[in-house]
């Protein structure tokens, strides 16, 4: 039985098939962990939320920041945006299970006999596993409750605070959650989050000094326990992650370059061409 991690598929159905076969992924034998962005952009949502569907318990995703801006159409807080390519969901008779299936997702998603942990952006640096599942568990309740979760959908597009405040509670804290799992690329030496950047040099800087979270993040999370962690979203990073125990797996698929993906077992790539949506 292998375990499998799938970077940012963003509705490149035939890719995602493609990259299945690659893999020979066996939903009797395997397991298969999504690291967010199942849909957005890309031209065939439906069809890529069926071919998920069709492989049942086997697999799981954690939440994107795509995803939850189809939450937030479904629930008629912000409008579709063409290049989102979302309306097609909208008028699909799956539009109810894919909601659903997305308001169980959680943010982060630990194997706990494998020791890996998965999330769309990463681990927000000042956080241990035991605080990053501890906030990721309190966001996901409120999303499981009707009312609540439209407060905090429509509460979630802002960019403060950015930097985690212990002493903050409430729509503040939950934002700043999710911000930091679904949308974290570059911080500041403090941990402070950039939103505007995502252009790294070869050295993984950035301009202002700004560094991948994953730079500061090692010292707290992996010393004492061996986790392995994997993430997406960061799409310009192309998989550029040198640290032992983190794996980058947003490739840019919808940009006209790959998708990948990482087989736990014996740390091996895999990755199938783009057919091209780069012009979406
Ligand atoms: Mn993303």
């Amino acid at each position: 039985m292998a375990t499998y991690c799938i970077g940012d598929i963003h509705g490149c159905h035939d890719e995602f098939v493609k990259l299945l076969h690659l893999i020979n992924f066996d939903e009797s034998k395997d397991e298969l962990i999504l690291t967010g962005d199942l849909i957005g952009r890309g031209p065939l949502p439906v069809e890529t939320m069926q071919e998920i569907f069709k492989l049942g318990k086997c697999v799981t995703s954690v939440l994107g920041n795509h995803d939850l801006n189809f939450l937030a159409v479904h629930f008629g807080i912000s409008k579709p945006r063409a290049k989102d390519n979302l309306e097609v969901i909208l008028n699909s008779p799956l539009r109810e299970r894919i909601v659903d299936f997305m308001l169980h997702c959680p943010l982060l998603y630990i194997h706990d006999s494998k020791q890996l942990v998965v999330t769309h952006a990463g681990i927000y640096p000042l956080w241990d596993i035991k605080r990053a599942k501890k906030e990721a568990k309190e966001i996901s309740k409120i999303l499981k409750d009707p009312i609540q979760r439209l407060v905090l959908l429509r509460n979630m597009y802002n960019d403060q605070p950015d930097i985690y405040n212990p002493a903050i509670d409430g729509l503040a804290r939950w934002r700043f959650g999710l911000n930091a799992f679904t949308r974290m690329r570059l911080v500041y030496q403090d941990c402070t989050l950039d939103y505007k950047n995502s252009a790294v040099n070869p050295d993984l800087v950035a301009k202002d000094g700004l560094i991948p979270w994953f730079k500061l993040s090692q010292p707290m999370f992996y010393k004492k326990r061996p986790y392995k962690l994997v993430f997406g979203h960061w799409a310009a990073l192309n998989a550029k992650c040198d640290e032992i125990d983190i794996r980058a797996l947003d490739t840019g698929c919808i940009w006209g370059d790959r998708l990948s993906a990482w087989r736990f077992d014996d740390d091996k790539f895999f990755s199938v061409k783009s057919v091209g949506y780069a012009q979406i």
